[in-house]
């Protein structure tokens, strides 16, 4: 493939945004080699500038779970955009949102719109905060909830102290009330809960992990989350920023019959759009201005095109609930079809799967935490993701992220990718 045009506008990039990009897994940095810049897209393909057509994987890393330019979201989006972007008022279409999604979602009576997944975790953790009077949260190695200090937190000196800062620019007066447990390892959970009982006021956690890679909680691990929160007074938060309307209507409480304590969403809400949003039931959500004290304000949150791509996406997810099963189907279709051809390779392998989620770990170990998935040979995931998109397929740049199908993909598109791995020599 000839990269020739994204290499020029890298380059031209780079000298007004710094590293080029304005995320930095976009720039190719776990991966090497220069990031493919993007003209346009439609259903499941990417047309990049030097018009090579690459079969999508990530989806914007989420959002376009029905395919890219989905008509009823296009046109959704135009027609508002004709009346007027923004109007810092209330309007109607965030009321209709808002209900349509706590009807799809179990355990929520009320939601509160934002612009990132990243406002919609911190957010959560500040109204959690709030409502129990406590500093502390607990998060997991591995876990991304987004950019906000108290989230980019690594391992403390100690396994039950607090944790350090893993970015300069977060001070220890953050980080010493962020906890760090290991995913899948109660126990983990249950030490830093004793040694600072009384003073957590949240977990949060992604209830099946998309940071890491994917990665299924075991029934012990989150049904034992569940009742630790439940018996130590600690609100149970679930990042379902990846999840949430990806994984069912219900996102990850239906699919794991677990009752979270506040929801965090993105992503596919938005339809493509910036759009993050928490919800919790009544009680909690009182606590929130202008009810009530915690604060939480922005400009454009429930900006009427976002709500507008957003209504038009979840107004077909929930019309179309067998597009989730469709997905489901898909993903396992490319898991047996991944299995066969890395098989052959005589190289260790694990490949994860949840729903429409799923990803490939070159390791002989089975990845069930952040240990686990750091083990896998990146040299060979380079290998295997430029030799991919050598060949049309577009894979997340990064070991440590899942694939997003979306449901324009045709089982002719599943065919060429495992034909694609059958090609690689790794
Ligand atoms: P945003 O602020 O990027 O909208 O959402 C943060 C976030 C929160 N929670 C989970 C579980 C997430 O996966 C994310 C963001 N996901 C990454 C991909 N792993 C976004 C890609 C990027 O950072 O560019």
């Amino acid at each position: 493939m000839i990269y020739k045009r994204s290499s020029a506008l890298f380059s031209e990039a780079k000298k007004y945004i710094p590293g080029g990009v304005n995320s930095p897994v976009r720039a190719f940095k776990s991966v090497g080699g220069t990031p493919i810049f993007v003209k346009e897209a439609k259903g499941a393909y990417l047309y990049d500038e030097d018009d090579n057509r690459l079969i999508d994987y990530i989806a914007s890393w989420g959002p376009l779970i029905l395919g890219h330019a989905y008509e009823p979201v296009i046109n959704a989006v135009v027609d508002k955009a004709k009346k007027g972007t923004s109007f810092g008022m209330p309007t109607e279409i965030e009321t209709e949102l808002a209900r349509l999604a706590v009807s799809m979602v179990p355990n929520i009576d009320k939601i509160r719109f934002v612009n990132s997944g990243t406002e919609a975790c911190m957010s959560a953790v500040r109204l959690a905060r709030g409502y129990t009077g406590k500093d502390k949260i607990i998060k997991f190695a591995g876990c991304y909830h987004g950019h906000s200090d108290s989230f980019l937190i690594q391992a403390g000196s100690g396994a039950v102290t607090f944790g350090s800062p893993n970015s300069p620019g977060v001070t220890q007066g953050t980080a010493k009330d962020t906890l760090l447990a290991n995913y899948n390892d109660l126990a983990s959970v249950e030490a830093l809960v004793s040694a600072n009982s009384k003073e957590i006021a949240a977990v949060i956690i992604e209830p099946v992990a998309g940071n890491m890679g994917c990665i299924i909680p075991s029934d012990d691990f989150i049904q034992g989350l569940r009742l630790l929160c439940t018996q130590n007074d600690i609100l149970l938060i679930f990042d379902e920023v990846m999840t949430g309307f990806r994984l069912g209507k219900g996102g990850a409480q239906e699919a794991l019959a677990i009752d979270a304590d506040i929801m965090c969403f993105g992503k596919v809400i938005g339809g493509g759009l910036p759009v993050g949003a928490f919800a919790a039931n009544n009680e909690i959500m009182s606590y929130l201005a202008p009810d009530g004290p915690v604060y939480q304000a922005g400009t454009l949150s429930g900006n009427p095109l976002a709500m507008s791509a957003g209504l038009a996406m979840l107004t077909e997810l929930n019309n179309k609930p067998e597009v989730f099963e469709s997905l489901a189907n898909k993903t396992a279709y490319l898991h047996d079809g991944l299995e066969q051809a890395l098989l052959e390779k005589k190289i260790p392998y694990q490949i994860n799967r949840y729903g429409s989620m799923i990803s490939v770990h070159f390791t002989d170990e089975p990845v069930i935490n952040f240990e686990t998935s750091a083990k896998g040979n990146n040299d060979t995931f380079k290998k295997y993701f430029h030799g991919m998109l050598d060949q049309g397929i577009y894979l997340p740049p990064s070991a440590f992220e899942s694939y997003f199908l979306n449901d324009a993909l045709s089982y002719e598109d599943l065919d060429a990718t495992i034909r694609a791995v059958e090609q690689l020599s790794l």
